[in-house]
């Protein structure tokens, strides 16, 4: 394949409610797509880098920075393009994972849309469908917060995951408990607020049957992690410290995690997300696909991965309507719990041209 040009296009998208976690509130999100033009078909990548660095080092603006001035040229100047080989070739620039994984998506599309493969069939997919589960903000009351969940179980989501930070944790759990019982499964998400010195306190969330914690600690304290995981009984979940299939590798050995979050767009792509879910299937470690409120262009990938062997647990992969009042594809709609897996070929799903006009804020086409 030859790539002969990269369309970037910002689009904004209100989200339907506020989203509040340790890191910060988001109101609307702020997204890149990449729409990657070849000599034999199109495909399109969403990048999951957020407005502010908060989250990750990673924002939007630098993301199309670097994709405008180092990653699309040198992809561009590639003779014979295909998917595995834009890793090797952007190696040489450090980090952007979530940069380099837009691109990657982007040529993967395209050359399996060339050939009519399904990204799902490709990446090794098990499953037609797939259980959901949904990401709670933090809340400004319990109250709101019960409202909140008791909405997603009503929906039919199957796991609830609530966002914590310090002085939002306990009460918040022991109240969804109290509420709604013992059988829903239930899971917390710090985004490394807390630190070794909370390792006690983190502890009070062990009577509440928590099906794991996730990143309680710095994305970079692995050995903090492993520290933690021996006083809680409470499973360790890594999120921001799974750069690549080697970090995910290492958090293992050193007993830091015993779950993994896979989020493609961290990693630097489907292919490396994979390898990921490879070594952690390996090692007997469950997996399950995170989210970064993705369009359903985004969304559409992340069924396919999450339809792997490997992600036993329910993922981040909720339904447009818990995001969006409308998206910029065909809206997922959850059925049962489940959403369905992505079929056609590529990505399987195409944006709609006049919902993607309304929300973009910005084009710009990169020529070699
Ligand atoms: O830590 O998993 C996270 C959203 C944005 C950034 C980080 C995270 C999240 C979520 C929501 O928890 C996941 C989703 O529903 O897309
Ligand atoms: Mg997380």
């Amino acid at each position: 394949m030859k790539l002969t040009g990269v369309e970037l296009r910002r689009i904004r998208m209100p989200l339907v409610a506020p989203f509040r976690t340790s890191f910060g509130t988001e109101t609307s999100r702020d997204v890149l797509l990449l729409r990657a033009v070849t000599d034999e078909a199109e495909g399109w990548g969403e990048c999951v880098a957020m407005s502010d660095p908060r989250y990750s080092s990673e924002y939007v603006d630098a993301a199309a920075d670097v994709l405008t001035r180092f990653l699309v040229p040198v992809l561009a100047a590639h003779p014979r393009l295909d998917a595995h080989a834009v890793a090797p070739a952007l190696a040489q620039f450090r980090g952007h994972r979530m940069a380099k994984a837009a691109l990657e998506t982007a040529v993967l599309d395209a050359e399996l849309r060339a050939s009519g493969r399904p990204l799902a069939r490709e990446l090794g997919a098990v499953r037609e469908r797939v259980p959901c589960g949904v990401s709670v903000g933090i809340a400004n009351s319990i109250g709101e917060l019960l409202d909140s969940v008791g909405g997603h179980l009503d929906e039919g989501y199957v796991r609830i995951k609530l966002k914590i930070e310090p002085g939002w944790d306990v009460e918040p759990v022991r109240a969804v408990r109290e509420r709604f019982g013992d059988d829903v499964l239930l899971q917390v998400d710090a985004n490394a607020a807390y630190s070794l010195a909370d390792a006690r306190h983190l502890a009070r969330l062990d009577p509440f049957g928590l099906l794991l914690i996730e990143q309680p600690l710095d994305e970079e304290d692995v050995r903090g992690h492993a520290a933690l995981a021996k006083v809680l009984s409470t499973p360790i979940c890594l999120d921001e410290s799974i750069t690549s299939a080697r970090a995910a590798a290492d958090a293992i050995g050193l007993g830091a995690c015993s779950i993994v979050n896979v989020k493609p767009g961290r990693v630097g792509g489907y292919l490396e997300a994979r390898r990921i879910h490879d070594v952690c299937a390996a090692h007997g470690v469950p997996v399950w696909c995170g989210g970064m409120l993705e369009t359903g262009i985004g969304r559409a990938a992340n069924l396919a991965l999450a339809a792997l062997p490997g992600f036993t647990l329910p993922g981040d992969t909720s339904a447009s309507g818990r995001y969006y009042r409308t998206d910029v594809t065909a809206p997922f709609v959850l059925d049962d719990g489940h959403l369905p897996v992505p079929a056609g070929p590529g990505i399987g799903v195409d944006p709609l041209p006049d919902e993607l006009e309304a929300v973009t804020t910005s084009t710009r086409w990169l020529t070699p």
